[in-house]
């Protein structure tokens, strides 16, 4: 008996499931601040969905400083304390509005879930949060090669779900993320503004705002 493929819904983690976004962004203004670089929101877009050591040289590459590879490995290392600091006091109470409803709708329906995050901090995110039992597989950032914009991520999450790219879909607040899902050949759906997230296939404001009837529009285009 030959039974249709299911379809998945691959979610990132930074940004769509909850604010950690904002966390990563006061833990890098403060870096940024500390090598003489201005960091505002447009910088900090640049630098979403990017690993850290990736959005390290990225800032580093504006200062007028010099650094060593141990002073370089320092920061990050100061960053990522920082960070943990802020994500440490997270509770279920910070998942975004919204967002359980979807996944139940979207489990009741029978979808494949999982996530897509270049955070080696997901899995502790995602056990404060109360979500990652929701998750039949979540992404190893520790063995992705490539970060966004490569689909590397997204292809694994897919493959280890036994569900072709084609029938996934992704769900991310960022340029690099975005660019991540078109390049697995998913329809890619943004959470955030249309200025920002050009490549996007449809955009919404909050991820509460996604349905699973939505999902199945893009999925059947
Ligand atoms: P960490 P995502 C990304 O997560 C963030 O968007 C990005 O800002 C951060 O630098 C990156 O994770 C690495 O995070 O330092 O915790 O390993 O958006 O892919 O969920
Ligand atoms: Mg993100």
């Amino acid at each position: 008996m030959s039974s249709e493929p299911r379809n998945a819904v691959i979610f990132d983690l930074d940004g769509v499931l909850t604010d950690t976004a904002h966390f990563h962004f006061i833990a890098w203004q403060k870096i940024a601040h500390q090598v003489g670089v201005e960091f505002g929101e447009a910088e900090n877009e640049a630098l979403k969905g990017i690993d850290r050591m990736r959005s390290l040289e990225m800032i580093l590459s504006r200062s007028d400083m010099t650094f060593t590879d141990a002073e370089v490995f320092a920061l990050a290392e100061q960053k990522n304390t920082h960070y943990q600091s802020l994500i440490a006091e997270m509770t279920p109470d910070d998942v975004f509005p919204g967002v359980n409803t979807l996944i139940q709708g979207l489990k009741a329906e029978g979808f494949g879930l999982g996530v897509a995050s270049v955070s080696k901090n997901a899995e502790f995110v995602l056990t404060r949060i109360g979500l990652l039992d929701e998750f039949e597989f979540v992404a190893d950032a520790a063995k992705i090669k490539n970060t966004k914009p490569d689909p590397e991520i997204f292809l694994t999450v897919a493959s280890a779900l036994s569900v072709p790219p084609e029938q996934c879909i992704g769900i991310e607040d960022s340029q690099a993320g975005v660019t991540a899902i078109k390049a697995a050949n998913m329809p890619a759906i943004g959470v955030g503004s249309a200025d920002t997230l050009t490549q996007a296939d449809t955009i919404v404001a909050r991820t509460g705002d996604i349905t699973p009837a939505l999902i199945t529009q893009w999925l059947n285009k």
